[in-house]
């Protein structure tokens, strides 16, 4: 038998155009390398045009499937999305904290709230008891700007607010901090985190991409994390890593639906037919030479 590949569990909501969620998930787990397993938190009825209803998973449910999964199998690195209720949220904490059994590593915590078309995806008390309850657990929160202006109640749109609201998560009980900016003028992206020393940040900037194929960015971002933490990197290298791929996959996005279209999360593999096609090519031309 070859070596095991590295697990990544997503405990995301489910999203029929593939463009977000759990099944966006896997794509983006399998784009790396990694074994994907998950938990559905909740089913929504959307389309690239946007949220229509969201019904959250009882959460006896998702206790019992987290159960079974992690009792199976061994966790690399766990990415948390869209949970879709104040209940729900209680359960994957409860589970997280895994009181009696080890801890889970690297897990990696996108406080989803609001859907890029305005829908709602957690309640008011639902964001209370995330803050309250997987906050302190997760080992790097990715909120972008909006979710990071909500969870903190300050207003966040440019670098140096950016350095603020990062400050106040960690207050919050945060250990690391990624502040995604891909929709200010320059994308720019903040990572900051806490060492015996003090509070570091690093900036990572790259030029803002004029796509519509951005359905699915904070979902691919926050599970690229994951996915590298679980093969061993370190927070600052997953960060510029994720940045990478959610660019590559963006740029490498195509037409989908009557909305925002999904990012393109196995680009890589067209890459690999491409050079495998030219391969075949050459081979033709030899065997008739
Ligand atoms: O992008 C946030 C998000 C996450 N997860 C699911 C979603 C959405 C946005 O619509 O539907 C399942």
């Amino acid at each position: 038998m070859t070596d095991a590949q590295a697990v990544v569990l997503t405990i995301a909501g489910f999203d029929p155009s593939s463009g977000a969620g759990v099944t966006a998930d896997i794509k983006t787990i399998a784009a790396h390398g990694c074994y994907g397993v998950a938990c559905v938190t909740a089913l929504t009825v959307q389309s690239t045009a946007g949220v229509k209803r969201v019904e959250a998973v009882d959460p006896g449910l998702i206790a019992e499937t987290l159960e079974e999964i992690a009792k199976d199998v061994s966790i690399d690195a766990v990415h948390v999305g869209m949970l879709g209720s104040g209940k729900v949220v209680r359960a994957v904490a409860e589970f997280l904290a895994a009181s009696g059994k080890a801890k889970l590593p690297n897990i990696v915590l996108d406080p989803v709230l609001r859907s890029s078309s305005g829908a709602d995806l957690l309640e008011a008390a639902g964001s209370k008891l995330l803050i309250d309850k997987l906050i302190p657990l997760a080992t790097v929160l990715t909120p972008n700007v909006d979710e990071a202006a909500s969870l903190t109640g300050l207003k966040v749109s440019n670098i140096e607010e950016m350095r603020l609201a990062a400050g106040r998560l960690h207050e919050m009980g945060s250990a690391a901090v990624v502040v995604t900016g891909g929709h200010l003028d320059k994308a720019i992206d903040l990572l900051s985190f806490t060492t015996a020393r003090g509070i570091e940040q690093e900036v990572f900037k790259t030029e803002k991409l004029h796509s519509n194929a951005t359905h699915g960015t904070g979902c691919a971002f926050s599970t690229s994390m994951a996915c590298h933490l679980a093969l061993g990197r370190g927070l600052a290298e997953a960060t510029l890593l994720a940045k990478t791929y959610v660019t590559a996959a963006i740029a490498a996005g195509r037409p989908l639906g009557r909305g925002n279209g999904p990012v393109n999360h196995l680009y890589r593999m067209n890459q690999q037919r491409r050079a495998v096609a030219v391969g075949s090519k050459d081979q033709d031309w030899t065997l008739r030479d």
